[in-house]
């Protein structure tokens, strides 16, 4: 049987780079500090790596590298928030405990793809 026979390991949704600065913990406003991050959906959470040498489709895989962040989809709320940066193609992510994070990519249908597959976890969880 496979090592993962049991299902234990969450359903990898996508992965991909963007650029991300948090803008709020706990609802108290950051100073913006944009960075590429690798970031991975998988099963309810949406998981931030900074090391470069973590971008590979092996790393969301659980002990294969250690992610920066991870951030809960239940009760989150995305948004598009060009007015919230000089970027264009930016969205907002709110997590349930005041989070609020700043995804942005220079190509339209990359940024797009993303929106609409964390709408589509977010929208899941809430009907559960
Ligand atoms: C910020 C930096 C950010 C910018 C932010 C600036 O300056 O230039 O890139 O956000 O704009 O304050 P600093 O490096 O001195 O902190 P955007 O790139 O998203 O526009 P803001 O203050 O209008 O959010």
């Amino acid at each position: 049987s496979s090592p993962d026979s049991e299902g234990v390991t969450p359903e990898l949704e996508k992965a991909g780079l963007l650029n991300k600065t948090k803008i709020a913990e706990g609802g108290r406003k950051l100073r913006k500090n944009w960075n590429p991050s690798w970031v991975v959906l998988v099963g309810n959470s949406l998981v931030f790596f900074k090391d470069p040498k973590s971008q590979n489709p092996d790393s969301w895989k659980p002990g294969n590298s250690r992610p920066e962040s991870s951030v809960d989809l239940r009760g989150a709320q995305l948004q598009w928030a060009n007015d919230l940066s000089s970027k264009k193609n930016v969205f907002k992510l709110r997590t349930i405990t005041g989070n609020e994070f700043l995804l942005q990519s220079e190509t339209d249908s990359l940024i797009r793809e993303w929106y609409r597959t964390i709408q589509n976890v977010i929208d899941r969880l809430d009907k559960e």
